[in-house]
C-alpha cells in the first residue's frame, strides 16, 4: 500500500492530538495511537484521559484523570506546539467529556482542526470503558464538534438504537447517528456477524461511500477501532478529504490486522510495526 508523505530529517512532522486512555497492555488506546502515527511519520501530542488496568485477557479496571488535568494538557500542545488533528478515544465519564468539548472549544480547535470521535464504549472483551450515564454526554456535546465519529455496531446499538444486521439497517444507523450533529459518521462493519468482509459505511448526510474489505480471521484484533481512528486522523492532518483519510485508514488497519501477533493468554493486538519492512 502507499503510505502518507514523510518529514525528512530535522523537518517538523505534523501534529495529531489524540485524547485517549492508556493500556498497560500496550495494544490499544494511547498506545495504539501513538504507534500508527510514529509508524506514519506524524508527531502524536497525547492529553489521557483515564489509566486503565488491562492485559491481553480483560480490563480490571481504570483511574480517571482529573478534568483540570486533562484540560491542561490540551491547552497546552495547542498553545504551545499546534495541532493539525484530533481524535478522542476512551473518555470514561460524562465530567471529562463536558472538559474535553469545552477545552476543544475554548482553544479555537473547533471547527479549524479535523476532530475524529472514536465513541469507544466498553472493550473488546465486553469490559465497560464508558459510564453508561455519559452515552447522553457524547451525543450532545462532543458530536457536533466532530468531523467524523467512528462507531462499531456495538456503538451504533448504544448510540443510535439501531441493531445493524445488513446494509439497509446500517444505512439507518448512519441517518440516525449523523442527525446527532457530526459532519461525518462511519458505521464499521467489521463486527456483522457471519460476513466474509468487513464493510464500513461512511454517510455525510447526503451521499454513502462504502470501504470494504476481506475479513481477516484473528483472534488478535485488539485496538483495531482506535488504530483506524489514528490513520484517519494523521490523513485528515495532511488535508486529505474526508473520505479519502477513511480509504486510507481503512487500508493501514486491515494491513495492521493481518500484521497482528499473539500477545499473553487472551487477544493479542492489531500491528503497525509491519510498515518497519517497507520504509526505505
Ligand atoms: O479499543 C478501545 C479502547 C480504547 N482505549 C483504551 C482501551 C480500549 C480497549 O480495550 O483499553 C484505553
Amino acid at each position: 500500500m502507499s503510505f502518507l508523505p514523510l518529514p525528512g530529517p530535522g523537518e517538523t512532522p505534523l501534529r495529531v492530538l489524540t485524547i485517549a486512555g492508556s493500556d498497560s497492555g500496550g495494544g490499544a488506546g494511547i498506545q495504539a495511537d501513538l504507534r500508527t502515527c510514529a509508524l506514519l511519520g506524524v508527531h502524536a501530542l497525547v492529553a489521557v484521559t483515564a489509566v486503565t488496568v488491562q492485559n491481553s485477557v480483560g480490563v480490571k479496571g481504570f483511574h480517571e484523570i482529573p478534568g483540570d488535568v486533562i484540560s491542561g494538557q490540551i491547552v497546552a500542545v495547542a498553545s504551545d506546539i499546534g495541532v493539525q488533528a484530533a481524535k478522542t478515544g476512551m473518555l470514561a465519564s460524562s465530567a471529562i467529556i463536558e472538559v474535553v468539548a469545552t477545552t476543544y472549544k475554548e482553544q479555537g480547535l473547533a471547527g479549524t482542526v479535523p476532530l475524529v470521535v472514536d465513541p469507544v464504549c466498553a472493550s473488546m472483551h465486553g469490559d465497560p470503558l464508558l459510564h453508561p450515564s455519559a452515552v447522553e454526554s457524547l451525543k450532545r456535546q462532543l458530536f457536533p464538534l466532530a468531523t467524523l465519529i467512528t462507531p462499531n455496531l456495538d456503538e451504533a446499538r448504544l448510540l443510535a438504537g439501531v441493531e445493524v444486521v445488513d446494509r439497509e439497517s446500517q444505512q439507518q444507523a448512519a441517518r440516525a447517528l449523523h442527525a446527532l450533529g457530526p459532519q461525518w459518521v462511519l458505521v464499521k462493519g467489521g463486527h456483522l456477524r457471519g460476513s466474509t468482509h468487513s464493510p464500513d459505511l461512511l454517510f455525510d448526510g447526503t451521499q454513502f461511500y462504502e470501504f470494504d474489505a476481506q475479513r481477516v480471521d484473528t483472534g488478535n484484533d485488539h485496538g483495531a477501532g482506535d488504530t483506524l481512528a489514528a490513520a484517519t486522523a494523521c490523513a485528515l492532518a495532511h488535508g486529505y478529504p474526508v473520505p479519502d483519510a477513511v480509504g486510507f485508514g481503512k487500508r493501514w488497519v486491515t494491513e495492521c490486522i493481518r500484521a497482528a501477533y499473539p500477545l499473553g493468554h487472551g487477544h493479542g493486538p492489531v500491528s503497525a510495526l509491519f510498515r518497519l519492512g517497507s520504509v526505505e
